[in-house]
């Protein structure tokens, strides 16, 4: 998860910090310095979704737990969820409270990750990545009536599932699918033949052969399991090869999220260790997917982590940086617009 030799990164951005503290931001007037959304709590990984027209934000709870940092991101030791509403962006940001606490879900074990939420018929959904007893990674769901919880774990996690990040994407035909993955500390890796191994600490180290890929599965109806085994989510150059384990400035590494926009699907992820967000786009939900650029340049802090939606006509992203603590795993989410080119591609951010 976090390299010591990485911290260089989150210095730069305490200069930066420096810098920017004197200078009045506004997330709506000045997008090149949006401000932290929310400033009494620490939070990250935010996944924005728009239910019945109102904006409603979905990220982790970071908490000072004094767990030392490791490359598996032990220090992230999250217990809870919060859920956010705004009306507008640039507008009042409502905290709606402890929507999961990890004691209220039987099987969990430590560190609630990044979440993501999804709506069908009535009831809201809340998926989420947390240790189960064995310490392994699973992907658990809550439900509620209300976008804001609070929400009722399922008494198992889902069949099937591993390793973190889960982000759901509802297509326009009505079928859902969840993307998930993450390598180091989301443990991706130790899955790759299929049985758990946990002696795979970091990545395959294997340079040259395909890089470990995310995992995409249709949801069920009811959309508490999966319709489907797992797959591989493929990302390929432009000559159709896949990228390379080797390849860490394009390579998937966690926090995958997917959007649709005039019929091509838009896989955005981060590249971890490298910092950046990437995207790739497809005819297809499942892939495979051509690698077209960066999204966004390194934030403040090690880990990189968004979504994207589109409000009131225009495209927002979501994502996080440490500029209120200036710690790794302290971090506050942000929003600004995403800008796109005639052709589709995305403009890249340098935030
Ligand atoms: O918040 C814990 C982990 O850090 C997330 O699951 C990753 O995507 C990274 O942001």
């Amino acid at each position: 998860m976090i390299s010591p030799n990485k911290l260089i990164v989150a210095t730069a951005g305490l200069a930066l910090l420096a810098l920017e503290s004197g200078i009045c931001q506004n997330p709506t007037s000045s997008p090149a310095k949006p401000k932290p959304l929310v400033t009494d709590i620490y939070t990250a990984d935010p996944s924005a979704h728009v239910f019945n027209g109102k904006i409603y934000i979905y990220p982790s709870h970071d908490i000072e737990a004094n767990v030392p940092q490791d490359d598996e991101g032990g220090h992230f030791n999250m217990r809870d969820y919060h859920v956010f509403s705004m009306d507008k962006i640039g507008g009042k940001v409502t905290d709606h409270g402890v929507a999961l606490d990890i004691k209220d879900v039987p099987w969990a074990g430590r560190q609630m990750w990044a979440p993501d939420a999804a709506y069908k018929n009535g009831t809201y959904y809340l998926y989420f990545p947390v240790k189960d007893k064995k310490d392994v990674f699973r992907i658990g769901v809550a439900t509620s009536k209300s976008p804001t919880g609070p929400f009722k774990a399922e008494p198992a996690p889902i069949p099937g599932s591993y390793s973190i990040d889960p982000a759901v994407f509802s297509d326009t035909d009505g079928k859902s699918y969840m993307y998930l993955g993450g390598i180091w500390g989301g443990q991706l890796q130790r899955w790759h033949t299929g049985k758990y191994d946990s002696s795979l600490k970091t990545d395959l180290k294997k340079d040259n052969e395909p890089a470990l890929s995310a995992k995409v599965a249709r949801m069920s109806k009811d959309m508490l399991k999966f319709e489907e085994p797992l797959k591989d989510l493929v990302i390929v150059d432009k000559a159709g090869k896949p990228l390379l384990g080797g390849d860490h400035d394009r390579r998937f590494f966690e926090g995958g999220w997917m959007h649709k926009y005039k019929g091509t699907y838009y896989f955005s992820y981060s590249t971890g260790d490298t910092h950046l967000l990437a995207y790739a786009t497809s005819k297809s939900p499942y892939g495979p997917f051509t690698y077209q650029g960066v999204l966004m340049k390194p934030v403040t802090g090690w880990t990189t982590h968004h979504s994207i939606i589109e409000f009131q006509g225009k495209w927002y992203i979501f994502y996080h940086d440490v500029e209120l603590s200036g710690k790794t795993h302290l971090r506050n989410i942000k929003v600004r617009e995403l800008k796109r080119n005639a052709d589709g591609s995305l403009e890249t951010i340098t935030p």
